[in-house]
């Protein structure tokens, strides 16, 4: 049964061309909704991304795989939606989040399929080495149903890995009134599968240092440095909450975490996924989601962006360390070097040489004695609309006040922070500026990524500051950075 779904495509025509929030150097289909990465793998030296994907509208529903190729990470050429709904299927309302693998050289695909109020692992492979045609395996699902021992209350979203011929697999799920879990599994041949035990389950009770939710979407087990890694997206019960880590030990098919963190503070930032490269490198996406309502988002004629990608590392402290592929340097163009700026107590400079709202910025400051320092980005003259990128030293958190990023009150802005401790005072920034992408990377460890809808045409410019004290702008280089879309 071929089902390679040549549905009419949106690819053809790129919807939002003149909205000014629509980015131009991130991911995201020439039209309509996109939201979790899925799929993600480098397959005969090209690197593939499948994504939930709504062909119809820039509106959550029926969701299809779409599907980009590229060979540098950063440029991407768009192909055919490569899954689509099957009349009549266990898929026939949806084709949910997972992932791809290598099976003995088969490209292979384990995705959610969705019939009414029922949700199961689904295989599907390709006979193809550009991943454009897809078969859907005619014994789908594969596993009848949720185990029964426990009240669990999702059955969703896939991580599948392979340990000396053996295959294994990872499903998204939570056991109620307890808090997130996923549910392990075992199988000789992708078909039959045998339940194991939950790899882990999270205490939706406790909220330090990060709330890990009633349920867990998108899960992802790998091995990173000497431990193993579980990414999981916190699900509230009813919608997003925040992408979470874990770092531990994995013996016995039994993983013991040892460090939680969160992934992305800055609330936009769900539904992670890495592939592993020819390299060795962990390399992550994740779905921006938008912030602007949802009226705003159909008429725009598209949604949901794409992260820059992410390299995963373990921290010589045993933490899990964040910071952008080399490859997004290609888009660098001009650059705007500034060097030494102090910056008195309660002063804020406009850097007059660089604006922009295409831009990498990367800055170093020592902290001095200041309260509160860092920048403002996306500034109009007269303070109407500015976002805050800041360090607050005394609680040591790395904030982004995003509530007078716009003009429009229905894009709301929030205060979000990070816990950051510096090394030897040194705040080390690297900003993706992207039109309503803001991506925030700090000291190569933490992460903030928020979406901003500024009005005005003349909210480009860049500000330093500092509150309660002084700081010293060590450097600062700004480049405006190139499309990646014609
Ligand atoms: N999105 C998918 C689900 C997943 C959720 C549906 C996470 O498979 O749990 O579009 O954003």
């Amino acid at each position: 049964m071929s089902d390679n779904p040549r549905v009419t495509q949106p690819h053809l025509q790129v919807l939002g061309k003149d909205d000014p929030h629509r980015p131009r150097y991130h991911f995201l289909p020439p039209a309509y909704w996109m939201n979790d990465p899925n799929g993600l793998i480098q397959w005969r030296g090209r690197y593939h991304m499948f994504y939930q994907h709504n062909p119809t509208g820039a509106f959550w529903a029926s969701m299809h795989w779409g599907h980009a190729v590229s060979d540098d990470l950063v440029h991407w050429e768009h192909l055919p939606i490569a899954l689509a709904p099957t009349p009549g299927g266990p898929d026939e309302d949806g084709c949910f989040s997972g992932c791809a693998f290598d099976h003995n050289g088969v490209p292979t695909i384990m995705y959610t399929g969705v019939r009414g109020q029922t949700q199961l692992p689904c295989l599907a492979t390709s006979g193809d080495d550009d991943l454009i045609t897809w078969t859907k395996y005619p014994g789908n699902p594969v596993i009848a149903g949720p185990p029964n021992n426990e009240d669990f209350i999702i059955f969703r979203d896939h991580s599948v890995w392979n340990e000396v011929g053996t295959w294994y697999q990872a499903i998204g799920s939570g056991i109620r009134d307890q808090g997130g879990t996923a549910l392990l599994y075992r199988s000789d041949d992708l078909v039959n599968w045998t339940y194991l035990h939950p790899l882990a389950v999270g205490d939706q009770s406790a909220t330090d240092p990060v709330w890990t939710g009633a349920a867990w979407e998108c899960p992802d087990f790998f091995a990173l440095g000497d431990r193993h890694a579980l990414i999981v997206s916190a699900w509230d019960g009813h919608e997003p909450h925040t992408p979470v880590y874990f770092i531990g030990e994995y013996t016995d098919h039994r993983f013991i975490p040892q460090v939680l963190g969160e992934l992305d503070a800055g609330g936009h930032f769900y539904a992670p996924q890495k592939l592993i490269d020819a390299q060795g490198r962990r390399i992550m996406f994740g779905w921006l989601r938008e912030a602007r309502s949802g009226d705003e988002q159909i008429e725009a004629g598209w949604s949901g962006v794409m992260s820059l990608p992410r390299i995963l590392r373990l921290s010589p402290e045993g933490d899990l360390a964040v910071t952008p592929a080399a490859e997004v340097d290609a888009l660098r163009q001009d650059a705007t070097h500034i060097a030494g700026v102090d910056v008195h107590p309660d002063d804020r400079q406009l850097l007059t040489d660089v604006k922009g709202e295409g831009l990498e910025i990367e800055a170093s400051f020592m902290a001095n004695d200041a309260a509160l320092f860092g920048l403002r980005v996306r500034c109009s003259p007269d303070d109407d609309e500015y976002t805050v990128i800041a360090y607050d030293a005394e609680t040591q958190r790395l904030i982004i006040d995003a509530t007078h990023s716009t003009l429009n009150p229905k894009a709301r802005g929030e205060i979000r922070s990070a816990q950051l401790a510096l090394d030897e005072d040194e705040l080390r920034l690297r900003i993706y500026l992207d039109r309503s992408v803001l991506e925030v990377f700090a000291n190569e460890r933490s992460c903030i990524s928020d979406r901003i809808y500024p009005e005005r045409v003349d909210s480009e410019g860049i500000e330093v500051f500092a509150e309660g004290g002084s700081v010293r702008l060590q450097h600062l280089t700004a480049w405006q950075m190139s499309e990646i879309t014609p």
